[in-house]
């Protein structure tokens, strides 16, 4: 059965509290449900998961070499900072998508910067919670092709 991971970064624990303008009003929690109930739908197995550590999020993406068929992962600030990151989805070589709620492209400046671009085959952005079933979707027309 497929399995995907998908990895969320710094402050993503905090949806739903503040900035709902930006980053949407439902919680970590509901897109979690989000992307478990369309992985039923579709016969996949998702795995979903948050830190707030630079550290930990690379030990998963290392772990993730030969357990899982593709990554996505919402870096949070990490995107604009993190080479690290880049490095450790660059040495596992799984099929990775960055994802984002906002359109980073369209907001300050210092967001427009990502080191996952380089590293990802895809990015999907400002749909909010909707665009993690759009990911999981896209992940799996990818693995099909
Ligand atoms: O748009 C996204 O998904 C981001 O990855 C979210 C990150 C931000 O640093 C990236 O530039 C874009 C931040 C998530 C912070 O979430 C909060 C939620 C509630 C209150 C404050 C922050």
């Amino acid at each position: 059965m497929t399995s995907i991971l998908i990895l969320n970064g710094p402050n993503l624990n905090l949806l739903g509290t503040r900035q709902p303008d930006v980053y949407g009003k439902e919680t970590l929690s509901d897109i979690e449900k989000l992307c478990k109930n369309k992985a039923l739908k579709i016969s996949i197995d998702v795995d979903f998961r948050q830190s707030n550590h630079e550290g930990i999020l690379i030990d998963w993406i290392h772990a993730s070499k030969d357990a899982f068929d593709g990554l996505i992962i919402n870096a949070g600030a990490y995107t604009h900072t993190s080479i690290a990151i880049m490095d450790a989805i660059a040495s596992v070589e799984i099929p990775t998508i960055e994802l984002h709620l906002s359109d980073i492209k369209k907001r300050e400046t210092f967001r427009h910067v990502s080191y996952i671009e380089f590293v990802a085959f895809d990015a999907i952005m400002g749909h909010g919670a909707a665009g993690y079933p759009m990911a999981i979707d896209r992940m799996v027309d990818h693995l099909n092709a």
